[in-house]
């Protein structure tokens, strides 16, 4: 189960005009972008496993981000990545693994070695799911993403011990999520496309993790995202 609900006042995304955090003081601290579907997985992560207060968020503007970013916490200048214990983790599958063994809360990797097994698949197969819908962008879209989605259908229907992809929420829920939500956004405007619809699994996986107190927080927003894939895939 996920920790109780905790309302948080979100900060203020830090610019270049901000002053670096005390970095490497002791804080753990988790940089993301409010509007950036890798930080948003590990956002998901530390919100469920209820690290409000040991994790601590710093939003970053990457329209105009701050030359510190760069040159004291994360050479690659991307986010997400934490700060944690001395060192700085990046790359979103990394860090949600990373927060998942390191930290206390409900644990995001299954015991079952079956469920460990389709969690490890599910998970090297999410880049090319993310690949193939955008690809679908300019081509067949329907026919190309609807295959991803079907995907997702058939991969839901594995484990039925719940409505997400290992039965109960896991790291694989969070790796897809942010990806899952902005394509329903944006294939809803664009081409009226119901993703969810004629996939009854699909479906109800969306609405449990609508109510999960742990993404709702999370999401992006959905104005900011149509008008930018619009410029990025449309243009
Ligand atoms: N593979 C990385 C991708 C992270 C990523 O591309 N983040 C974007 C924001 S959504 C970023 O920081 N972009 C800034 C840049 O590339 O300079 C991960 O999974 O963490």
């Amino acid at each position: 189960m996920a920790t109780p609900s905790v309302q948080e006042v979100l900060p203020p995304s830090l610019d270049s005009t901000s002053e670096p955090p005390p970095v490497f003081d002791g804080t753990t601290r988790l940089y993301i972008n409010y509007q950036c579907p890798f930080a948003q997985r590990t956002w998901i992560v530390r919100n469920y496993k209820g690290l409000h207060d040991k994790i601590k968020l710093v939003p970053i503007d990457l329209q105009n981000r701050p030359a510190w970013y760069k040159e004291k916490v994360y050479p690659p200048n991307k986010v997400p990545s934490l700060e944690h214990n001395g060192k700085v983790i990046g790359e979103s599958l990394d860090v949600i693994k990373y927060v998942d063994s390191n930290f206390e809360g409900p644990a995001l990797w299954p015991d079952d070695s079956d469920k460990q097994k389709f969690a490890d698949e599910l998970l090297a197969y999410v880049d090319t799911f993310i690949k193939n819908v955008f690809g679908s962008f300019k081509g067949d879209t329907i026919k190309e993403a609807g295959a991803e989605f079907d995907y997702l259908e058939t991969a839901l229907q594995k484990f039925v011990d719940g409505p997400f992809f290992l039965g109960q929420f896991s790291l694989v829920d969070a790796a897809y999520a942010p990806f899952v939500e902005r394509f329903q956004i944006f294939l809803h405007e664009v081409l009226k496309y119901d993703i969810t619809s004629g996939r009854p699994k699909l479906a109800a996986w969306v609405k449990e993790l609508n109510n999960l107190d742990a993404y709702k927080p999370t999401k992006c927003d959905p104005k900011h995202l149509v008008q930018f894939y619009k410029s990025r895939f449309l243009a």
